[in-house]
């Protein structure tokens, strides 16, 4: 099925869409995924570096991972799928997105409605005290072997604010996440390898309540049994065109009614 006939099949009345989204929407934007060949670093898994365990036998290591993770989202920009949730929200028809990525290209391509729920690259909190501040820039991000401390508590290591494997999401945000998805009734899911849990677990959630699930991915995934449609393909191809034929479709909706 094309996208113009899986549009045609979207009940347009009242749309509440929620985007759940993964690394494969910042690919274009040039950042690496997690899986595959991108997730490799200096011989390490991302999977390895992202964890409580790797910080605190190697801090050094870890840091020496998110500032070459840095110098490449310092370049990057947002791509045409982030625009095309940005323009959803504009249209009123997006809930929010619930995004795994870290990487802050949502904002800056404009959305608004974001839960960032694996947390954020550009900051850094204290491992002691409640300290957060960014740390995006180039001056920080080129200097290689060296860590971060804390200027409140003086000598404690900063971390990025991010949640690493084996830690909890923030509950607030879950809460919200999960409000928002039994509201929806159409959920996109973009660019995600559905393997990493609680996330992996919302689409479910969403369909349970009742939301239509469509998938966009270069391939399939763990998830693609419980869509209703799987739009394959680069998202940053694919989610512009689907925004447009929505959008277009929902317009044509309102006129009819006003006939
Ligand atoms: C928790 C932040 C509990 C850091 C990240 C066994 C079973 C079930 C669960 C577990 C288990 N063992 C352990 C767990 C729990 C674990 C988990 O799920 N592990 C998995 C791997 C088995 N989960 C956790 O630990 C979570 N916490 O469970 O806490 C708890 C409760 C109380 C007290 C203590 C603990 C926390 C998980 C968060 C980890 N942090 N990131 C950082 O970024 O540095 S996860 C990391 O993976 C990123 O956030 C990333 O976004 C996320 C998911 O990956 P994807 O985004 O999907 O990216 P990936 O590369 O995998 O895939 C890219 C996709 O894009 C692919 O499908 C590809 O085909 C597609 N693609 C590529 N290009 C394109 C494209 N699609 C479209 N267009 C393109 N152009």
């Amino acid at each position: 099925m094309n996208i113009s006939e899986i549009v045609e099949k979207i009940d347009v009345e009242r749309l509440k869409i929620v985007s759940i989204v993964g690394a494969g929407i910042s690919k274009a934007s040039g950042m690496p995924t997690f899986r595959g060949e991108d997730g490799m670093w200096d011989n390490y898994s991302a999977m390895e570096l992202a964890t409580p365990q790797a910080f605190a036998k190697d801090p050094q290591l870890v840091w020496n991972w998110y500032k070459a993770r840095m110098r490449i989202l310092l370049e990057a920009k947002p791509n045409n799928a982030h625009f095309a949730l940005t323009e959803l929200e504009e249209e009123g028809l997006s809930l929010g997105i619930i995004t795994q990525n870290v990487d802050g290209l949502h904002e800056i391509a404009g959305s608004k409605n974001i839960i960032e729920i694996h947390g954020r690259i550009r900051y850094a909190r204290c491992t002691s005290c409640n300290h957060i501040q960014r740390w995006d820039n180039h001056k920080i991000a080129n200097e290689r072997d060296s860590l971060l401390y804390c200027p409140k508590c003086k000598n404690s290591l900063l971390r990025p604010d991010v949640v690493w494997f084996g830690e909890p999401l923030d509950p607030l945000k879950s809460e919200k996440a999960l409000d928002w998805l039994s509201q929806c009734n159409l959920v996109l899911v973009i660019g995600t390898s559905g393997v990493v849990y609680p996330v992996a677990s919302f689409p479910s959630f969403a369909k349970k309540s009742g939301a239509k699930i469509i998938e966009f991915n270069i391939e399939s995934t763990p998830l693609t049994p419980i869509c209703d449609f799987s739009i394959f393909g680069k998202c940053e191809e694919t989610l512009p065109v689907f925004v447009k034929e929505l959008i277009r479709k929902v317009e044509k909706r309102k006129s009819e009614k006003n006939e």
